[in-house]
Order: structure tokens, then sequence, then C-alpha cells
């Protein structure tokens, strides 16, 4: 049974965030003024319930900010705002010669959800015809965005690719990189943060680590955002378990729009291909027998960061591990975020000492983690599992509203809610939960 109110909540939420005039949806208002990359795929997948146009808008001014050699940014600015730091001019892209001209971006990516989103928008929506002219129009432009991967992030040419910032992550504070800005010492910028003046600072990322994160794109543009120059000499590279599994189940879904446009064929040689190759990277180089669940990989030091984090069973959402090993995870999953009185799933691992219940990416939940997670425990007929993840994000929703980021612990009540308010994928998502006959 549908909550309509939900659903009309999570609408008028959709609809609020999104501008008209330039056909895209903000994350959340004065906290996050743009567009950006990830949040717009999800987003979309909202709007496909009740308006496919919506959806089609949202994907084009995502990819009106691709950059000619089929990098797709993490922020496309199509607006200006003073709210976010850091915004429109610091980021220089035109320092490089494939940047748009017609619209600033940011120089760095985020999960590559955009392929995924394309084929949930098609089995979403009744005009499957109107929507196939659309992937038509638009799905080369993926493949181009995987093939600048593959060509320019996978410099062993290992199947995995790397990113070179936390903000490329999408999980942006997880303690995971800790390690990292240990090796770094960035000067003492000056700058001034916006996003805690939405925001309590206590549910935002420290002040040095905010140096870190400059830094790197400091870094990046010194380099003129040369991918060959930032893989030789960036602090910060990494092989992220969430990020090349939305990468591959984004591969799977060209595979299959592909093969229903027809006509295709060298490109679904090359993407099986692609495909083959990172599946068995993915398997052999980021499982952690020990932990007995995926990790991300130092490329930079070159070792595991040994930490269990919601991302560790993302590879779930893409079919990357066996069965076997599917239950292995599922069970150290359970084990360390399942207990009763926490909502499944927090962010990071409520074991572990860097464990922090309420700030940002540190151990709270996110609703997308959540849906990513949801879809591969359904994949893997962990139904039990699905339908808890399912009626616990529903629950959090209920409880306080379309919120960035939520308390897993239980006994926080009234009081555990987070972040930005009415935040967009938190309600498009939702929507989406709630049309699952799970
Ligand atoms: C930096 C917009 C984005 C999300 C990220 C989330 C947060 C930005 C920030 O907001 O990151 O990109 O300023 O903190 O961590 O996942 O896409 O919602």
């Amino acid at each position: 049974m549908i909550d309509k109110n939900l659903v009309k909540g999570a609408i008028n939420v959709l609809n609020s965030n999104f501008n008209d005039q330039q056909g895209f949806t903000i994350p959340c208002e004065g906290l996050y003024p743009f567009q950006w990359h990830w949040d717009s795929g999800f987003i979309a997948i909202g709007f496909a319930h009740y308006d496919s146009n919506k959806a089609k808008r949202e994907i084009e001014a995502l990819l009106s900010g691709q950059w000619a050699n089929g990098f797709i940014p993490h922020i496309v600015f199509h607006n200006d705002s003073d709210t976010y730091f850091p915004g429109p001019d610091y980021h220089r892209t035109d320092l490089h010669p494939d940047c748009p001209k017609n619209v600033k971006t940011t120089g760095i990516t985020q999960p590559p959800v955009t392929g995924f989103v394309l084929k949930e928008l098609y089995d979403i929506v009744e005009d499957k015809a109107d929507m196939l002219t659309f992937i038509k129009q638009n799905i080369d432009k993926i493949y181009k965005n995987h093939q600048h991967f593959y060509g320019h992030r996978d410099p062993y040419n290992e199947g995995l690719v790397y990113i070179y910032h936390n903000w490329e992550s999408g999980t942006d504070n997880s303690p995971i990189w800790d390690e990292i800005w240990e090796t770094m010492d960035p000067p003492k910028y000056k700058y001034e943060r916006k996003d805690t003046t939405h925001v309590d600072a206590a549910q935002r990322p420290t002040n040095r680590e905010y140096d870190n994160y400059i830094h790197l794109l400091e870094i990046a543009k010194a380099y003129n955002y040369d991918d060959a120059k930032i893989a030789e000499l960036s602090p910060f590279l990494v092989q992220d378990p969430l990020f090349n599994a939305i990468l591959i189940k984004s591969n799977s879904a060209l595979i299959e729009l592909y093969e229903l446009i027809g006509g295709h064929e060298e490109k679904i040689v090359t993407l099986n291909r692609w495909q083959t190759k990172a599946k068995a990277r993915f398997n052999e180089k980021l499982f952690n027998k020990d932990l007995k669940a995926y990790v991300h990989y130092d490329l930079r030091n070159e070792k595991q960061l040994s930490y269990i984090t919601s991302s560790s069973f993302t590879p779930l959402f893409a079919g990357i591990p066996s069965k076997e090993r599917a239950y292995i995870m599922v069970n150290t999953l359970m084990t360390k975020f399942g207990e009763e009185e926490r909502y499944l799933c927090a962010s990071f691992d409520p074991q572990s000492d860097k464990f922090n219940p309420v700030k940002y990416w540190r151990g709270p939940v996110w609703i997308n983690l959540n849906w990513l997670l949801f879809r591969g425990m359904k994949y893997y007929n962990f139904t039990d599992i699905a339908k808890r993840i399912k009626a616990d994000t529903l629950t959090l929703i209920e409880e306080h509203g379309f919120y960035e980021y939520f308390d897993s612990r239980k006994s926080e009540g009234k009081n555990g809610a987070y972040g930005g308010h009415n935040f967009s994928w938190s309600a498009a998502l939702t929507i989406d939960l709630l049309k699952d006959k799970l």
C-alpha cells in the first residue's frame, strides 16, 4: 500500500527544488545551490515516476556540462549563487582545453550513475518509445564518459578507475580518508566556508579537513587538470569500491540499452571486455578476506584501506560478488551494522572508534546508500534484509522528513535527523522505494 502523503511530500520537495528555467534540480536550498552529478541521477529516478519530461531535462542539463573528452563534472554551475564554497569562479576549468565553453563546471567528478539511471528511467516510464528516443540521443555521451574513465583514470590498465579527490567519492568525509590526510600537510588556506552557516558545524567536516579538500583542488589546478600529471603526483589516488561498482553497474545498463536499440555491436563488445576485466580485478584487489568485505585501495601508497563502510557492500548492487561471497559479506553487514536498536544502514562501521553517528559520512544513514543496498539485497535474494532496509528508510523519512542524513541509533528518536532539509535525493528515492512492490 503506497503512502500517498509521503509521495505528495516528496513531489513537493522535488518540484520546489527544480529550476524550471534551466531544467535542473538543486540538492537542497542554501547548502547546495547548483546541479550535482550523482544527485541528479537519483533525482531523475524520482521524477520518472510522475513527470518524465523533468527526468529527461535533469539528465540533459547534467550532460550540458560534459567536457569534449567525455568527462562529466561533479557540479554544473548553470546559475550564480554565493551560498556555497567553492563556487563557480574557483575551479578555473578553463585551464583545460576540453572544458565546456558555455557553462562553468568543476574539474572533479562523482560516482558515474548516469548509465544505470538511463535504464531505470526506461524501466519506470509508461511511454517506452519516447524514453528510448531520449536514450538514443544521449547514450553515446555516457559511453564516451566510460571510455574516458578507462583511458585516463586506470594507469595500470587494470579495469579499476581511481578518484583523486574525496568529493569524487560522494562519501566525502568518511574516516577512510583519514590515513591519506595524515600523509598531507596543506597550507592553512584563507577562504570563507559557507556550509557551516547552513548546518551545525558538529555535523560537517572540520576546517583542517577542508584545507585538505582545497589543497587537492589547488594541485589539480596547478597541473591544468591534466589526468596524467594528477595520476603521477596527487597525494590522493584511490580505487573506491562504491565508485567502481557504480561504473560497472552503468556498463551493464549500457550493454542492455545498446542491445535494445540494436546496431551497436562494437560498443557492446568493448563494454563486455571492460566488464570482464573490471569484475575480475575488483574481486581480486578490493576484497579483504580478514574483514570479509570490500575495501578501498590507496593507489598512491599501494595498500588497502582496511575499514568497513556502507560502500563496502555496494558491489552487491552491481552483481560483482559470487553468491558465496555475497553471503559472507551480508553476514558481516548484519553482524556489524544490523543490531535491532540500530536503523540500517550506518555509513561507517558502528563498532569502530572512528564511528561518529552525527557527522557527515562518518556514521549517519544516507538514503541513496540505503537505496543501493536495498537493490543489492534484492538482486541476491536477501529478501528479508531488503525489506528491513526499505522499512527503516521509510520510518526515518516519516519520523523526520526529507533530511540529508539520519542517526542510525533508534534511541535518538526525534533528534536524529541532520544536514540539509528538503533534500532532493531523499525525496526522489522515497518515491522509488514506495513504488517498489517488495
Ligand atoms: C561536495 C550534494 C553533495 C553530495 C555529496 C555530499 C555533499 C558536497 C559538500 O553534497 O558534498 O560535493 O559540499 O559537502 O557529500 O555526496 O553529492 O548533495
